[in-house]
């Protein structure tokens, strides 16, 4: 093994950068490319990575640091092989290396007259304010608007936030005027040239302001997510796209209302869906930290959001999820290894995020669980029969598929099922997309079957079976995942009588489904051999009474005996 100085590499004309982050700790393995700190400067946060895989002996920085580029971040030790030809030359990323284009030769216009504008003076129509060179970033994600029509922008004031994988940075405005348009919206994407806003009034930064443009540089490394700001913070000399603005621009307007939060921290909160707008930040001027976002969460399960009391001094979270947060004795700490030999594992990321859904709706809603059994003889004949018929077409009916038609004809019967509840307001959906939860490698996932009142048996097994393999490769996108408004849990292939499954908030209820079997029943003369299969209805206690339950699973047994009931 051999000691490797990983430092900061060329984050462009930064001179200094805070550190605001440690990500890592001495003993922690980590892979070439992830990141060890977040640094941050006025308009752009930014995470370093390591430029190669090894052990962190020791880390160099500590928060509030100042670093610049060469700084050593960590030691780390490296297989042989891999320090050598690093030691010879030092991390540096080439691109932010490159000296600045002139900007004339930059594609995207940042500030063009939309109409009537002059092109060589001060145009005092509206101006066109596109997305400057941000580097060889492809579709970045808008996280917040910072203006609004009719607002009044400054010169370089910041418009938007944009966020990348590695670093959240905001594009300035190119011109100073009225804001009459905001082009983009939070959830959009965007790249260079894109059209951000119009702004009427005053001076252009193609006329007032120029400045050249950054080259463009690899997304991966730190250097590109810098060179979106500061390559461009040179005082302008020629007319070019606005760069993103500044990093250390003591003059910039202050932006108003911006959550200060790094972008892993950001990252964090929209996964655990938390409102990053409504956290106090408890950090260096008030930024947000990950035990802010945590300590949110923790305040939102005790019904306590908006007073965040527990912001100011949550700490943590115990390695558990302790329960101090909810008045509960800490969680219990034990040295396993005291009693035999362990191996710790890191809990993959859907299991991370699906846990804490899962861990906040176990405790918020109040749940009650219904068990009941469907006589599904004739149903698993005919399923049976029709897959024999339809061998050779590749589509093959699944118990699960007539469960999500019998309950969509179970939701229409019962509205209140396919319901929100918005503070002290039943939200009814009109729509009857019904999500099905899929065991895959990597945790749990609940891909949605749209309108699964418009399609047949056959095409929603043919829909779910894609959406189960898209689940197990892991390639399920967000809108594969959202808008269900009722779920299905099957455990039906695997085994088991009854469980209680976790209602998916915001829904109000999940219909858990086990394996059938062959049981005795009867028929008031005598038994009869009848395959029965288990359902377990949890319902948020809130919206629905246990009657209504009762009467849904009754009234979908009913469909699942006799199929003909759903035309009804
Ligand atoms: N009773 C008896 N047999 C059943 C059954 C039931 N209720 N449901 C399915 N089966 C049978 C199927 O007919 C199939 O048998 P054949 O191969 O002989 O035809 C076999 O079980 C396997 O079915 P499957 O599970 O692959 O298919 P599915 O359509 O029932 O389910 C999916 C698909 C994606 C829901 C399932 O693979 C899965 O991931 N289930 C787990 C869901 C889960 O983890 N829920 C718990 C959430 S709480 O932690």
């Amino acid at each position: 093994m051999a000691t490797l100085d990983i430092r900061v590499p060329d984050i462009g004309d930064f001179d200094e950068v805070a550190v605001i982050e440690l990500l890592v700790k001495p003993g922690d393995t980590v892979k070439a490319e992830q990141s060890l700190i977040t640094v941050e400067s006025d308009k752009a946060s930014m995470e370093i990575p390591s430029s190669h895989a090894g052990v962190v002996r020791e880390v160099k920085v500590k928060l509030g640091d100042k670093v610049a580029e060469g700084t050593v971040v960590v030691s780390l030790e490296v297989a042989e092989a891999a320090a050598a030809p690093v030691a010879a030359a030092p991390v540096k990323a080439p691109a932010a290396a490159q000296p600045a284009e002139p900007a004339a030769s930059s594609p995207a216009p940042a500030a063009a007259p939309a109409a009537g504008g002059s092109a060589t003076g001060l145009p005092s129509g509206p101006v066109e304010v596109r997305i400057p060179d941000i580097g060889d970033f492809k579709d970045v994600a808008v996280i917040e608007l910072l203006v609004k029509p009719g607002d009044s922008v400054k010169l370089e004031q910041s418009l938007i936030t944009v966020e990348s994988d590695k670093a959240s940075m905001e594009i300035p405005s190119s011109a100073a005027g009225v804001l009459r348009e905001l082009k983009v919206k939070v959830g959009d994407t965007v790249n260079i040239g894109d059209l951000l806003a119009i702004v009427e009034g005053t001076a252009s930064a193609a006329a007032s302001a120029p400045a050249p443009a950054s080259a463009p540089v690899p997304a991966a490394s730190p250097a590109a997510a810098l060179a979106a700001a500061p390559a461009n913070a040179a005082p302008a000399t020629a007319p070019s796209p606005a760069p993103v603005a500044p990093a250390h621009n003591p003059g910039a307007a202050p932006v108003l209302g911006l959550p200060h939060a790094s972008p892993s921290v950001r990252k964090f909160a929209r996964e655990l869906g938390v409102p990053i707008a409504e956290v106090k930040g408890s950090g260096p001027k008030g930024r947000i930290t990950l035990t802010d976002v945590q300590a949110f969460t923790q305040a939102v399960m005790r019904g306590a959001q908006q007073t965040q009391a527990m912001a100011a001094t949550a700490k943590p979270a115990a390695p558990a999820g302790g329960g101090e947060a909810l008045g509960l004795l800490p969680w219990p700490r034990v040295d396993f290894a005291k009693f035999g030999p362990i191996e710790r594992r890191e809990m993959g990321r859907i299991k991370k995020i699906s846990g804490a859904n899962l861990h906040r709706n176990w405790v918020m809603i109040p749940h009650v669980t219904n068990h009941d059994d469907a006589d599904i003889t004739e149903l698993e004949a005919f399923r049976v029969a029709t897959n024999k018929e339809n061998e050779k077409s590749g589509v093959k009916v699944t118990m699960l598929a007539f469960l999500i038609k019998a309950c969509v004809a179970a939701l229409k019967k019962f509205p209140e099922f396919n319901s929100s509840l918005d503070g002290d307001q039943l939200v009814l959906k009109g729509y009857y997309h019904v999500g099905f939860a899929a065991d895959t490698p990597n945790g749990l996932v609940v891909p949605v079957i749209k309108n699964a009142d418009t399609k047949g048996v056959l095409a929603i097994s043919k829909e779910m079976s894609e959406l189960a393999a898209k689940a197990r490769d892991g390639k399920l996108g967000p809108a594969d995942m959202s808008g269900a408004g009722f779920t299905i849990s099957s455990l039906g292939g695997i085994g088991g009588r009854y469980f209680t499954p976790i209602i998916n908030a915001p829904e109000v209820a999940i219909l858990g489904v086990c394996k059938s079997q062959m049981e005795p029943v009867w028929d008031g003369k005598q038994f009869q051999p009848r395959l029965m299969l288990p359902l377990s209805l949890s319902w948020d206690h809130r919206v629905i009474d246990g009657a209504s339950a009762a009467r849904f699973n009754a009234y979908l047994g009913q469909i699942l005996a006799d199929f003909r009931r759903v035309l009804l």
